[in-house]
């Protein structure tokens, strides 16, 4: 039975793949830093499996790493923990070095020097291309030979932890592979990032439409300068709904599925040699294509009256437009993903709006 050491088990990423792993019939430790709530709702599936188990531990503490890797040795190490919301990286952009770089670093130097054996998997990201893409008469793309050009401080730590794991794997032999992976989401996405937030927010104005007999024929005369949709009988507070406040809708994604994205992660692992190999579905678009698809589903055509722009939500530089070309992933892997834009819009409004419903 391998062991694997999965760090950001908590969050999304770290959830699906610890079932995945599971399935495979690995033994699961799991990494989480102490907190004083319980954050292990997205671990449902896997915490009372027999084969799994959670250690405390910190990824910015070099000597809590060190310890960890000597002592249980594992097969793999997937590492997901990271400060991973590039809008809070501008304000904490110290914090979000120490974690997002030295964390990776930590393991390498841990491998190199107790557990030379072990296999290191990096959650590189294709924020790292920043404001380059690869441009061809076809259309503009990313690949594994796109030059990275990072544009905020989360970016910077993420292509220093990738060079690290280069250097590492070309200076000492370690295997150390990265997963550079486009914008990946699901009905676990932590609920700050955008496409989650405009799921969440579609969700719970469903719910108050249905409890105040709210008819989408009363939403056409919504005021567009107004905060807050009014109710239909009265205005006071109660009656109210906030309208969603969002910052930069033109931006592009490329967004697959995180189910999908943590099949390539272990994939990667399996190969004999260590590479990099972009993971994406091949499709761009706008946030504002996503409000479209997602008001599409409670069939609202026109939601300019409903969103609000919101300065507060632009970053200080903005990744304008991602699309990754994941080939070498396709003929190296025989990775593919099965779920595109289309059923992730409408996987996370379902199931946003079931909980929503429950929670009524
Ligand atoms: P996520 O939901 O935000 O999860 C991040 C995890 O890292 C959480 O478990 C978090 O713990 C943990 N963590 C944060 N700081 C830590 C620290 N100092 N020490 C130990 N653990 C720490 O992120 P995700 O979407 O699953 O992404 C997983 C990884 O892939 C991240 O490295 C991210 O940067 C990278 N990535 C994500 C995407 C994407 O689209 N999702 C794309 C490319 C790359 P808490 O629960 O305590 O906060
Ligand atoms: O959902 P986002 O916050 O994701 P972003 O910045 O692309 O980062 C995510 O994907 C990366 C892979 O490319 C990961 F490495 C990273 O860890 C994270 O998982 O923002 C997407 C776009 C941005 O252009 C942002 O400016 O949406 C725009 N946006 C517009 N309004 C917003 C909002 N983003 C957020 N979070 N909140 C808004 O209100």
């Amino acid at each position: 039975m391998k062991t694997a050491l999965v760090t950001g088990i908590t969050g999304q990423d770290g959830s699906y793949l610890s079932e995945l792993l599971l399935e495979k019939n690995y033994k699961v430790i799991g990494l989480k830093r102490r907190s004083s709530t319980n954050n292990l709702d997205r671990l449902g599936k896997s915490i009372n499996h027999p084969n799994f188990s959670i250690v405390e531990g910190e990824v910015a503490d070099s000597g809590c790493v060190y310890e960890l890797v000597n002592k249980y040795k594992p097969d793999e190490i997937y590492n997901l923990a990271a400060q991973s919301h590039v809008g809070t990286s501008f304000e904490q952009p110290d914090f979000t070095l120490q974690v997002n770089a030295l964390g990776p670093l930590h393991f390498l130097e841990a491998i190199r020097r107790f557990s030379p054996d072990t296999k290191f998997y990096q959650a590189s990201t294709s924020e790292m291309f920043g404001k380059n893409c690869t441009k061809t008469d076809e259309g503009n793309y990313q690949d594994e030979d796109t030059v990275l050009m990072p544009q905020s401080p989360y970016a910077v730590a993420k292509v220093a932890a990738h060079h690290f794991v280069r250097i590492y794997r070309e200076a000492y032999g370690i295997f150390g592979c990265c997963g550079i992976l486009f914008n990946h989401e699901s009905p676990r996405r932590g609920e700050n990032f955008v496409t989650r937030k405009i799921t969440k927010w579609i969700a719970e104005f469903v719910v108050w439409m249905n409890r105040h007999d709210i008819h989408h024929s009363d939403l056409a005369t919504v005021d567009k300068d107004e905060v807050y949709i009014p109710g239909r009988i009265d205005k006071s507070q109660g009656f109210q709904f906030p309208k969603l406040r969002l910052g930069n809708l033109d931006a592009r994604r490329d967004w697959g599925h995180a189910k999908d994205y943590v099949e390539a992660m272990h994939l990667m692992v399996q190969q004999e040699s260590p590479e990099d190999y972009v993971i994406a579905t091949g499709e761009t678009h706008s946030i504002r294509e996503f409000l479209n698809e997602a008001f599409a589903g409670i069939d609202i055509w026109d939601w300019s009256n409903l969103v609000v722009v919101d300065p507060k939500f632009y970053r200080p530089a903005e990744v304008e437009y991602l699309q990754g070309l994941p080939e070498k992933a396709r003929d190296a892997l025989g990775w593919e993903p099965r779920i595109h834009f289309h059923k992730l819009v409408s996987i996370m409004l379902e199931r946003d709006i079931d909980a929503a419903q429950k929670l009524e």
